[in-house]
């Protein structure tokens, strides 16, 4: 690969799958027999709040029994030894990137351990079960909500996220279906401005047919395997 020095990497539900977190679009994406699409939304929260709290609650609590697995710590190495420019760029709202001790995280469609003031607007970590949780730190009214990108709704650091596609010198997406957009666009954005792309996934996503490479296999084979060749090549 030519000479990179700035690396954008996305990830999906699929990175999380061996630590045991579900991912939407296999057998268990659905809650309740609805598909997250239908329970991911403002009209779902306005018109059964505890149906999407309990959701999330649930997700919030499974959190806290799952380990990062070699997939999250071979991106959290790269991270931390990688002397270029570096974003993890995640779908996911688990917490695994950091725990693996990942740094350059973001996270475009908000996190479980965190949470959302309808009323005023204030974010802030959350830990614990929102139905019949605390009121808001900031403004005090029973209005909190799970921080997390609805559909229909921004995601997190947009105008941050295309600045940097534009600088990539290789974009790698692991363990999406490329399913959603805008995340399921970026690959374009970064082969426009001349990036290499990779994608690691356990199946050919939506999105393929976009990327230079695409290699089949587990998040936890793939990405190690990666991560040693890209600092073998130096
Ligand atoms: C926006 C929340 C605009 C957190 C998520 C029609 C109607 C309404 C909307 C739209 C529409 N058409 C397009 C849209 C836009 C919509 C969209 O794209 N809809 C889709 C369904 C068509 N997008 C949005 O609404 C976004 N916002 O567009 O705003 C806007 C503009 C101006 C002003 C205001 C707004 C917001 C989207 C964010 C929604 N929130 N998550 C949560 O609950 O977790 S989406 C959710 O699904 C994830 O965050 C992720 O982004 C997405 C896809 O999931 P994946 O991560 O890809 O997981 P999935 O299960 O799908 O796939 C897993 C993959 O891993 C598989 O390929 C599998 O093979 C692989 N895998 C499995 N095991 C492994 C593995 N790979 C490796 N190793 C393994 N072991
Ligand atoms: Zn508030």
């Amino acid at each position: 690969m030519a000479d990179i020095q700035t690396i954008v990497v996305l990830t999906g539900a699929g990175i999380s799958a061996e630590s045991g977190l579900a991912t939407f679009r296999g057998p268990e994406g659905l809650w309740e027999g609805r598909r997250v699409e239908e329970i991911c939304t403002p009209e779902a929260l306005f018109a059964d709040r505890e149906l999407v709290l309990d959701f999330y609650d649930q997700r919030r609590r499974a959190l806290a029994t799952v380990e990062p697995n070699a997939g999250h710590r071979a991106l959290a190495w790269l991270d931390q030894h990688w002397p270029g420019e570096l974003l993890i760029v995640t779908q996911n709202v688990d917490d695994l990137h950091e725990r693996a001790g990942a740094q350059r995280v973001l996270h475009m469609h908000g996190e479980l351990l965190s949470a959302l003031c309808s009323a005023c607007g204030a974010r802030g970590g959350f830990a614990g079960d929102m139905i019949g949780g605390p009121r808001c730190a900031v403004c005090g009214q029973d209005a909190l909500r799970p921080d997390i990108v609805f559909f229909g709704e921004m995601p997190y650091e947009m105008e941050r996220i295309e600045a940097l596609l534009t600088r990539a010198d290789l974009f790698v997406s692991i363990g999406t279906s490329g399913a959603v957009y805008p995340a399921a666009g970026f690959v374009q954005g970064a082969r426009q401005a001349g990036a290499d792309t990779l994608e690691l996934n356990l199946e050919p996503s939506a999105g393929s047919h976009h990327f230079h490479e695409t290699r089949i296999g587990p998040a936890s084979v793939l990405v190690p395997a990666w991560v040693e060749e890209l600092i073998a090549e130096g």
